[in-house]
């Protein structure tokens, strides 16, 4: 019992593993549910009594004995159920500090400065799935997403989601259009990513402009249920935001919160997710979103300005990829004004923003590329050595400016990878991809993918169309057959040129050699960098 945390009183989420039969859906009234989503293969729904309050009186502790047990009767009167699971109770990971500072320190830390004079604005969405935002704000009003599609106060649902006067996002909690903050939590989070600067007033984000979509799911004491946080998820997805800012979580590992995370991981978007503020060893004590084991999560620690791990912070080498300043941060709240709150949803905001900026920059990138910058630029600290996996906290410049090795972090369905010609590539699922190359230089080449008797299954061309010294990204234009491949693959470079402004060191020559030596047409110099990177479609 201990370890799970509270759940809503009477509600539960159950997903189906096809497209529910019509046999369910028509037990859906006896069963007092109604639909939550449905996406693809998966429908969820929230039977008995659904509702969006969320008082004091309607949580309880998780049983599984109980839960077991009623789930038990749902599964006979449903038929094709692939799970069946409480609607757990999630919660703001915030500690509010009443201990003024000066100055926003953690900008300084993170040093924004230096990369303020590359890049101050991004167009990437950023949805703030929280207690909502202040979008009246000063510092925030001007950097609100703005749904394209739906006139505002006019009444009607214009682009027919099914939700009136969405306009600066949605409200969850309340099933309306509005998710103006009623906790502060939210809008403190929104002006770390984007609150307005260069207005001489208040705070600077991040991003000084941006794009905040507000979805609002946690009440005004900042507890809300999964069925909310999926909800959001789904609309953020839905309406094209890239990055996700998830501040909150339980202990509950919730089927359908994770279903909503692949989706999301499909759809190419990317999560940061707060780790949790209980001091514990996540991987021991995990806490979710932030523990799932999904590729698009960034799951963000809290430091403190001399670059500590904060105190109440939860680590984990396997659970916390990075971390961020978290304690006394200086941002907007709600109703116009600003103050210092403490917490990973604090630091997380941080990662999120920096996350919007570099994919700003690199706009061809996949979420996985992003979270590589990230991951692998962080400031490596003896205060985080053994304690998450990156051992770093947050550098935004080097993030925006260093391009990572790609030995170090191999995308994690390739099996073998090096920069040379050669990639052994294992497709365990049938899944649409696209591939990436990056690469110094300019020149055209063919790729050639191989099955593992070495036969050529098709070739792709491939063009480096720019000739300066900066890293750059190519698409491999694969035929359409091709995408949804089973198997192992081999992947060569064949006829291969590469002019290179640098002068060539003597391991970019025994590189060279060796690629010529394993090249199916040798006919061309090698040189230059070159690194391949699989990802999936979006
Ligand atoms: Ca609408
Ligand atoms: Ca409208
Ligand atoms: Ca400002």
């Amino acid at each position: 019992v201990f370890g799970q945390g509270k759940v809503i009183k009477g509600e539960y989420i159950i997903g189906f593993s096809e497209h529910a039969p019509q046999a369910a859906l028509t037990n859906l009234n006896s069963l007092n549910a109604r639909p939550l989503n449905q996406k693809g293969s998966l429908l969820v729904v929230s039977p008995f009594n659904f509702s969006t309050t969320n008082k004091e009186s309607l949580v309880e502790d998780y049983n599984p004995e109980k839960a077991k047990a009623v789930c038990k009767t749902i599964k006979k009167q449903l038929p094709g159920i692939a799970f069946c699971e409480p609607n757990a109770v999630l919660s703001a990971f915030n500690t509010p500090n009443d201990t003024y500072f000066p100055k926003q320190w953690g900008m300084k830390k993170i040093k924004a400065e230096k990369a303020w004079d590359i890049k101050t604005s991004s167009e990437v969405i950023v949805a703030i799935i929280d207690t909502g935002v202040d979008y009246n704000h000063p510092d925030l009003a001007k950097n609100m997403w703005h749904n394209p599609n739906e006139i505002p106060n006019n009444g009607v649902d214009d682009d027919g989601n099914g939700i009136i006067d969405d306009v600066y996002g949605a409200n969850f909690f309340a099933g309306t259009g509005d998710p103006l903050d009623d906790n502060s939590h939210g809008s403190h989070v929104a002006g770390v990513i984007a609150g307005v600067s260069n207005n001489n007033r208040g705070i600077v984000g991040i991003n000084w402009s941006g794009k905040i979509m507000a979805l609002k799911f946690l009440n005004s004491f900042g507890a809300g249920s999964v069925a909310g946080a999926v909800s959001a998820i789904d609309y953020a997805i839905a309406k094209g935001a890239k990055v996700l800012n998830c501040s909150w979580g339980g202990p509950f590992p919730s089927k359908a919160l994770q279903a909503a995370i692949t989706r999301a991981e499909k759809a190419g978007v990317l999560i940061v997710a707060a780790a949790g503020n209980s001091g514990n060893d996540s991987d021991k004590n995990p806490l979710y979103p932030a523990a799932f084991k999904n590729s698009n999560i960034i799951s963000v620690a809290a430091t403190d300005e001399d670059d500590n791990l904060a105190s109440f912070s939860n680590y984990g080498t396997q659970s916390v990829d990075i971390a961020a300043p978290g304690v006394n941060i200086l941002s907007t709240i709600y109703r116009g004004y600003y103050y210092y709150f403490s917490g990973t949803s604090m630091a997380t905001p941080h990662v999120a923003g920096a996350a919007a900026l570099v994919w700003s920059k690199y706009p061809n990138e996949s979420y996985s590329q992003i979270k590589k910058r990230i991951l692998n630029t962080a400031d490596k600290l003896p205060t985080l050595k053994g304690l998450i996996s990156s051992e770093g906290r947050l550098n935004l410049y080097k993030a925006l400016t260093q391009t990572p090795s790609v030995e170090t972090v191999p995308p994690s369905n390739v099996e073998s990878l090096n920069i040379q010609n050669m990639y052994t590539l294992t497709f365990n699922d049938a899944v649409k991809r696209n591939f990436y190359v990056e690469y110094e230089g300019s020149g055209k080449t063919d790729v050639k993918f191989l099955n593992k008797a070495g036969i050529e299954k098709f070739s792709c061309p491939l063009n480096f169309p720019d000739s300066d010294n900066s890293l750059k990204t190519a698409k491999i234009k694969i035929p359409k057959f091709a995408k949804r491949m089973k198997g192992v693959y081999e992947i060569a470079l064949s006829s291969f040129k590469l002019k290179v402004a640098k002068p060539h060191r003597k391991r970019a020559a025994r590189r060279a050699k060796k690629i010529r030596k394993k090249s199916l047409n040798n006919s061309s110099k090698i040189c230059g960098k070159i690194t391949l990177s699989l990802v999936n479609s979006f």
